[in-house]
């Protein structure tokens, strides 16, 4: 059904050309606020740029009521949503009197690609799985390159955009897989088979083990020297000729078996990485140090840049722009920092209320002491240490400015038991409050006044859902 989705695709493109011919007004570009939907943007901005099409952008958290509302006073003719919109299309197509183009790879609600003057293009009509192979910056990518061939050029965008929704897994396939394949004939991305650790192409090779949660490397993990003796250890001399400390691409073939193998021994077991060599993917034209270099890197720097309030900057990095990058490297630092405090701030309450602990459950009411956009984040690293044992689910939450709370749930381990959304509909089942996700992640926002019957409904759904007895 490839074709099928790419001709319809084609077709989309060029209904959206002619609209644009007779319009007088700046096309309206609403992405989502994570490293799908600012890759997404980004590549819809470069397209329409070269083409002279004027146009606007927006990054937002989610679409509502009150964003439809304002979209509809704005003087925009033409909208396009990017990785968003596709649970409010009856809505939108029902206030918004315009043509409205929804590029988006959440699961449909209605099996109609038209709604009014609203088109959906999503995989998900042809039978491509939008969760695992292709994401809204891919359906962005095909868009461009449906609107010139030339924006071919920007496939690497599109894989940045699939790794931040966790679409690349040892390689790409379906759709991405398409992507990566033009990436490489424009000699854009260049993939290697080598050790996957997270950072391991741009910092120095004690470094990256110090840092690394995924594998978490017992004792070396979180200690320089004991990274440094790890290395030694293994038989591999830390420093290079010059006497600076070793990088991946100065290790010989030799070397990087003997690394592999001494933290194949040493990681603990069912931490995240079970198979340590595999495919990366770097932007050829990228100098060694640059964090755009490794995609899965340039993702992280996109996904900072959303969750600590600066989107914008992330489309500036994707669009080439020197001071949006000197500027992203800044904010990743400070999420970096801002995710070692949460960590800081929940071993420090682990023996407070704040922190509920059962056996099977964990729940973490952080209120304003972690952002909202951070929270989540703070669960799934819990999800992959070894902090609480395997099949742990863990519920936490924070206070939005908006006057909501944010929730998230995780499991450790592989918990397959539990369907993660079950609880959330417990959570928002007698009040106002929305949520969803998936089995093994899952959210919701509820009004902070109806905080105590929140932690009434998570409790009483997670002692049902697990033995809930207290813990030893
Ligand atoms: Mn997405």
């Amino acid at each position: 059904m490839k074709e099928e989705f790419l001709t319809h695709v084609k077709d989309m493109a060029g209904e959206f050309l002619e609209l644009v011919e007779n319009s007088s007004a700046p096309v309206k570009i609403i992405g989502n606020l994570d490293t799908d939907g600012i890759t997404s943007t980004s590549i819809l901005c470069k397209a329409f740029a070269r083409k002279g099409i004027p146009y606007s952008t927006a990054i937002v958290k989610q679409v509502n009521s009150e964003l439809i509302e304002s979209l509809q006073n704005e003087t925009f003719e033409i909208l396009v949503f990017a990785d968003l919109a596709t649970a409010f299309i009856q809505e939108l197509a029902e206030t918004i009197d315009k043509p409205i183009f929804v590029l988006d790879h959440h699961f449909p609600e209605t099996n109609e690609k038209r709604v009014g003057k609203l088109r959906q293009i999503n995989p998900h009509f042809f039978s491509i799985d939008g969760q695992k192979e292709i994401s809204a910056a891919g359906i962005s990518y095909f868009f461009a390159k449906s609107i010139s061939e030339s924006n071919s050029d920007l496939a690497y965008l599109a894989l940045v955009g699939a790794i931040g929704d966790m679409q690349e897994n040892m390689g790409f396939i379906g759709m991405n897989k398409l992507i990566l394949d033009d990436a490489i004939a424009k000699d854009m991305v260049e993939m290697r088979e080598t050790l996957r650790i997270f950072g391991i192409q741009t910092k120095p090779i004690h470094k990256v083990l110090e840092y690394s949660t995924n594998p978490y490397i017992p004792g070396v993990t979180g200690n320089e020297r004991s990274a440094i003796k790890f290395i030694e250890d293994a038989g591999i001399d830390v420093y290079d000729k010059a006497r600076n400390f070793k990088k991946l691409v100065s290790l010989s073939k030799e070397e990087l078996e003997k690394l592999v193998n001494a933290i194949e021994i040493k990681k603990t077991p069912g931490t995240g990485m079970d198979i340590l060599v595999g495919p990366v993917f770097l932007l050829k034209n990228e100098e060694d140090d640059s964090f755009r270099k490794d995609l899965r890197e340039f993702s992280t720097l996109l996904n900072s840049c959303g969750r600590m309030g600066s989107p914008s900057l992330g489309v500036g990095v994707c669009l080439d722009d020197p001071y949006s990058c000197k500027k992203a490297y800044d904010i990743l630092r400070r999420y970096r920092k801002e995710i070692i405090d949460a960590l800081n701030w929940f071993y420090n309450n682990r023996r407070s209320e704040k922190i509920i602990e059962k056996n099977g459950y964990v729940v973490i009411l952080a209120e304003s002491n972690i952002r909202d956009t951070i929270i989540g984040t703070l669960a799934s690293l819990l999800a992959k240490s070894n902090v609480y044992p395997e099949e742990t689910i863990i519920l936490s939450s924070s206070y939005c400015l908006d006057g909501m709370i944010k929730l998230s749930l995780r499991a450790s381990g592989n918990k397959t038991d539990v369907d993660l959304r079950a609880i959330v509909k417990d959570i928002i089942a007698d009040g106002p409050g929305y949520g969803g996700g998936h089995k093994l992640a899952a959210g919701a926002s509820i009004p902070q006044d109806r905080e105590d019957s929140f932690i009434r409904n998570a409790l009483a759904s997670l002692d049902k859902y697990t033995s809930g007895s207290p813990k030893a």
